[in-house]
């Protein structure tokens, strides 16, 4: 361990010692009668004593050295649960579990006692919680701008087999890693009027007034590098009424009371909840304020910090600061940024527009047209006029340039047109008004760039580039996975810790009988732990040998859960009319949310439940299948069913799913994937070979060409194969004694022509788990697969991700 750079050298002796003190002071109780919360909150300020000190430290170095700075703009942080990992980066976790040890304590139980900050979707909002892990472990000034909603996505709970959603009141209690910073609150302008006067020099000068004010409050979480004294800042913004809470005005007239307090209330609603991932979001308007509130807090501190830095002119900002904006989520930073420059700081047109063009790139996740982001003209026009009237400018100063430089492209305008149909297309905005534009697997960037943006990749085609995704090994391999860790650390040494590529020394390893046994013992020991887990939650025994089958992410048809479910349905009905058949038993595990509005995907979350109630309590099947759906899946629940994995399952529709995260993290701790050739799968298999990944189905050009010409029957194979023809008869009339079916979902797929072709690549899908099975039975063959994807992982770290974006896109260096 490179002592020099861990951040606190505490001994067990010391820790001991403060965290007996830091109970007594909080609590007036002694060790023993402190309950778990309470003693997770002393370890919590044990850590922020560590970190707080290096944390100016570190904006002193950043402001004193004077680089460029990368701003990660997101309207979604997914977080998790931060002690332990804050523990592990300052390079006291050892120390800690000592203590707690030697004080007769559960670390495993105190350090569940945090809540996760689940201030995201999925994949999206966990894919920045990654980049700033990597950004701060890698030395680089990065630091987060997103929104501290007061409630996150809901809290799912499962009854009678329905999702139902709770609010997640994760602030209910106190946050202890988050710090107020009142002093750095800016003002947020909404609706009004914009006066438009002629200045003596013949230029316009733009005034926007009598606008609705908002306060935008920061709230700092610090972001602990990995044992090199690195403290960047994750900033979460919060919405309050300006002036606090206007005493003057609540002594007035009853009628004026309960106005005002009406007022805050809509106000306080701007980062009031995060918006579930839902497609058919259809103009809401507070989606749209937080979007705004969002990007001018964030651009307002962004250029008072280079101001406060820098004596030059603005016009040198891109050589100060480059801001990603994850998705088009933030998008408005574009318009936005044109309007401090041009109407705060007097810059021309011209001159704005080049420095805006230069600080903005953009980062697409997803294929899906349909969940391209668009807002009414009407709605933007209304709730902020004067970034509308920018947007407008752009608009036109862009389809006049097509019509005049790019005459091939005439036709297209309405296609390319930032402002059509009376809607913004932000994807087209944030193209138009950013350097780069990337996606997140080569696969899905490709995809992009001759389907989905082809017009635009004609127009710039430099401006188009690739960013494979990636996760932090240090939360999904060092921490979900001690044993793991600590077994590859044994053999290949410590130095894949600070470099994850180096894992590729374990293939030395890969026919090594002792070592196999070793990997297959810790597989074990984390399967056991989870079938402890879905005990206590879900009262299921499971098999602890039993081959552990998981699908977990958010619930989507595209991803295709119910291609699963149809082959466990399958499995089943092969079972009842041969009970001896000759089967490994396995344990199927899903964890999923659906939008509370998408209806689909509560049907697909029923039918599990159901298929759950009938396997796991048909004693004919004795025991051979289980399934277990773990309700209110998010970070923490990944960090254990990770590990516990045999077989991922990443069976999107080929084309559909932009990389996919989830894949990276199961390969990393030696599960094998069952895929189709989608997103990061591609990148998977050729990291690891054909031979150490199961991969079936269509591919995205086939799918492509199914969309384009037509030539697929789900009806012709419903009457062609009796096994589906079985299991759609009985989602359509139910499972035998009661009376639940599944109309919707049969309707879907026989009358909407089963547009994700779940019946299409059922057979091959069946073949490959029959192939899995058969190479699961040769152990060593298994175990060996599984050390070659452990092996061939390092390269889906995040640092890697980052990396590339340092160096191509924001050619900011390390400090
Ligand atoms: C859309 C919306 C629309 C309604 C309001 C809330 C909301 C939140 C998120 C989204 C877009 C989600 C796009 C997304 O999550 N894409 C995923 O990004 C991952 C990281 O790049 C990638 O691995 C997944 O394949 C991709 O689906």
């Amino acid at each position: 361990m490179r002592s020099e750079h861990v951040l606190s050298q505490l001994t067990v002796e010391k820790f001991t010692e403060k965290i007996i003190k830091e109970v007594k002071n909080n609590t007036g109780k002694t060790i023993q009668d402190a309950q778990d919360k309470e003693i997770y909150y002393a370890i919590a300020s044990i850590v922020n004593e560590q970190i707080i000190p290096q944390w100016s430290e570190t904006n002193k170095k950043y402001e004193k050295i004077n680089n460029k700075q990368v701003y990660y703009l997101s309207l979604e942080f997914l977080v998790g649960s931060l002690l332990e990992s804050n523990l592990l980066n300052c390079g006291m976790l050892d120390v800690a579990n000592q203590t707690l040890q030697k004080l007769g304590l559960n670390a495993e139980k105190i350090y569940a006692k945090e809540r996760d900050a689940g201030l995201g979707n999925g994949g999206l909002g966990r894919l920045a919680a990654c980049f700033l892990d990597s950004l701060a472990s890698l030395n680089y000034a990065g630091h987060g701008f997103g929104i501290r909603y007061r409630y996150g996505l809901f809290e799912q709970r499962i009854i009678h087999g329905n999702q139902i959603e709770l609010p997640d009141n994760w602030l209910k209690d106190l946050y202890p890693w988050e710090t107020r910073r009142e002093a750095e609150a800016v003002c947020i302008h909404f609706r009004g009027e914009v006066d438009m006067l002629k200045k003596n020099d013949g230029n316009l000068e733009f005034k926007h007034k009598d606008t609705d004010k908002v306060m935008a409050v920061p709230y700092d979480i610090p972001v602990v590098g990995y044992q090199n004294k690195v403290i960047n800042t994750l900033r979460l913004w919060s919405a309050e009424p300006v002036g606090g809470d206007q005493q003057d005005s609540i002594t007035e007239e009853g009628s004026k009371y309960y106005q005002e307090l009406d007022h805050q209330h809509s106000i306080e609603q701007i980062s009031g909840f995060l918006y579930p991932d839902d497609s058919k979001l259809e103009g809401k308007e507070l989606r749209l304020k937080q979007q705004y509130f969002l990007v001018s807090s964030s651009l307002q501190t962004i250029i008072k910090a280079y101001k406060k830095n820098n004596q030059r002119s603005l016009k040198y900002l891109p050589e100060k600061a480059v801001i990603q904006i994850n998705d088009t989520h933030p998008t408005l930073a574009i318009p936005e940024l044109m309007r401090i420059l041009m109407d705060e700081e007097h810059l021309s047109w011209e001159n704005a527009w080049n420095i805006t063009t230069r600080v903005i790139a953009y980062t697409n996740h997803t294929t899906l047209s349909e969940a391209f982001e668009t807002w009414p003209v009407g709605m933007m026009e209304y709730l902020l006029p004067r970034i509308y009237m920018i947007i407008d400018e752009i608009n036109e100063r862009f389809c006049k340039g097509i019509w005049f430089d790019h005459e091939v492209l005439r036709d297209e305008i309405p296609e390319l047109a930032i402002i059509a149909d009376e809607q913004v297309h932000m994807a087209r905005l944030a193209i138009v008004g950013s350097f780069s534009v990337n996606g997140v697997a080569p696969l899905h960037t490709e995809i992009l760039k001759k389907q989905e943006m082809k017009h635009f990749y004609t127009l710039f085609p430099n401006r188009f580039n690739n960013k494979t995704n990636g996760i932090t090994h240090r939360r999904w391999l060092l921490k979900a996975n001690p044993k793991l860790s600590e077994l590859i650390s044994d053999v290949i040494g410590p130095q894949w810790i600070h470099r994850p590529k180096q894992l590729i020394s374990l293939v030395k390893y890969s026919s090594d009988a002792a070592f196999l046994e070793k990997i297959a013992q810790v597989k074990y020991e984390n399967k056991r732990i989870l079938a402890d887990l879905i005990y206590d939650r879900n009262g299921i025994v499971v098999d602890d040998q039993s081959i552990f089958d998981v699908q977990v992410k958010r619930l989507h048809e595209y991803k295709r859960q119910l291609l699963k479910v149809f082959h466990i349905i399958y499995l089943y009905n092969e079972l009842k009319l041969n009970p001896n058949m000759d089967i490994t038993p396995r344990t199927f595990i899903f964890g999923a949310k659906a939008a509370p509005s998408y209806h689909l995907a509560k049907e697909v979350i029923k039918l599990i439940n159901k298929v759950a109630s009938i396997v796991n309590n048909d004693s004919t099947i004795r025991d051979k299948l289980k399934v277990v759906f773990i309700e209110n899946y998010n970070v923490s629940l990944a960090e254990r069913i990770i590990p516990a994995t045999d077989i991922s399952e990443q069976i999107s529709t080929a084309g559909k799913e932009a990389s996919g995260t989830g894949n990276m993290k199961l390969m990393m701790n030696g599960a094998l994937t069952v895929g189709t050739l989608d997103g990061a799968n591609v990148e998977i298999k050729k990291a690891v070979g054909d031979a150490n990944i199961f991969i079936f189905g269509l591919t995205a050009d086939e799918v492509l060409n199914y969309y384009e010409h037509g030539g697929y029957s789900a009806m012709d194979i419903y009457n062609t194969d009796d096994r589906i023809r079985t299991i759609l008869d009985q989602l359509n009339k139910g499972f035998g004694s009661d009376e639940i079916e599944f109309k919707d979902l049969y309707y879907n797929i026989l009358y909407h022509n089963d547009p994700y072709f779940v019946l299409k690549d059922f057979e091959p899908y069946l073949e490959t788990h029959e192939h899995v099975e058969r190479v699961y039975r040769d152990k060593l063959r298994w175990l060996q697969m599984n050390v070659t994807n452990i092996a061939y992982s390092g390269k889906f770290s995040s640092d890697r991700t980052i990396k590339e974006y340092a160096t191509e896109i924001w050619k900011i260096k390390q400090v």
